[in-house]
């Protein structure tokens, strides 16, 4: 049975002091043994960017692949080992900009997986510029005379993409982050958590305050989520920002209705060559 400090890495993030990433990585360490995961169990993909860094800061399989590109990565990871619990994460640029084609499909697809977006409506690690999320008329300094685009909302877009798990949290309230993530990873299908995870250095509006003022858990006020006309009601109000599960509903998974051909995963098929080949190729290869 693993505890929190088995998934403790030697490596110490290099974030921006009070950057909202800390608590998703303390959520995620705190959610993982909860779920009965060892570190050996859980593969964690992620693109470009200072959230995409998060897989080497804890101890589990990790992979940081290409801007936008996790997504791919991660899918073809799970489908090639059904076992592995595989989290894809990174930021609002990588999965709600360059990759949000890959979103898209991977939704409507629902392959066994969770995706987490640490969502700060800015470019990070390039220095703030405009995201996708970024407000109407927010002023960063690739936009000095504000934003003219409208931001994406991802759960609607989600929504409307037949994704199978839809939720939003705000990482400094650790406790609904823990208990989302977790029913996350049960899940059976594709999981997208939606993280308000604000940068403390470029974002100056979407702030630690401004969550912690707007923020409501509409888990706790009786709400049905298998009510896919209140989870877009909720996705959409202005009154306040809602957080919790706002849709859930299982079908099968991507995996499930490819009985034929991926019922067994690649690693468990014949490989079809000799023993000398084999070592052949691990010794070209690795
Ligand atoms: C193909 C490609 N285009 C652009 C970049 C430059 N780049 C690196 S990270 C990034 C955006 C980071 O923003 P986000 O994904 O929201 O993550 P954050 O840093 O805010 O956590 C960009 C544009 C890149 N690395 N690769
Ligand atoms: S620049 Fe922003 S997103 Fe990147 S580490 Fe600093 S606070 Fe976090």
């Amino acid at each position: 049975m693993s505890e929190v400090r088995d998934f403790v890495h030697k490596v110490v993030p290099d974030w921006c002091p009070g950057c909202g990433d800390f608590g998703l990585l303390a959520g995620l360490k705190k959610a993982l043994p909860g779920v009965e995961l060892e570190p050996n169990e859980v593969m964690l993909v992620s693109g470009i960017g200072c959230s995409s860094n998060l897989p080497g800061f804890i101890n589990t399989y990790g992979m940081h692949t290409l801007h936008g590109r996790a997504l791919p990565v991660a899918q073809g990871f799970k489908l090639a080992n059904h076992k592995m619990t595989v989290i894809a994460v990174g930021g609002d640029g990588d999965g709600y900009g360059i990759g949000v084609g890959h979103l898209v499909h991977a939704m409507r697809r629902n392959i066994d997986m969770t995706y987490i977006v640490m969502n700060n409506a800015v470019y990070g690690l390039t220095t703030g510029q405009t995201s996708p999320t970024s407000g109407l008329r927010m002023k960063t300094k690739s936009t000095p005379f504000g934003n003219p685009e409208l931001p994406i909302n991802p759960l609607t877009l989600a929504l409307g993409s037949g994704c199978s798990f839809v939720a939003r949290v705000y990482t400094g309230h650790v406790t609904q982050l823990v208990d989302v993530v977790q029913k996350a990873i049960r899940h059976q299908g594709f999981a997208l958590v939606d993280a308000f995870s604000p940068c403390v250095t470029f974002n100056k509006i979407n702030t630690h305050d401004f969550f912690k003022t707007n923020v409501k858990d509409i888990n706790k006020l009786g709400y049905d989520s298998s009510d896919i006309h209140a989870a877009f009601r909720e996705a959409a109000r202005e009154d306040y920002i809602a957080t919790g599960i706002f849709y859930q509903k299982e079908r099968p998974c991507y995996e499930a209705t490819e009985e034929e051909t991926l019922h067994v995963p690649l690693i468990d098929h014949e490989l079809g060559l000799s023993e000398e080949d084999q070592a052949q190729l691990m010794a070209e290869f690795i």
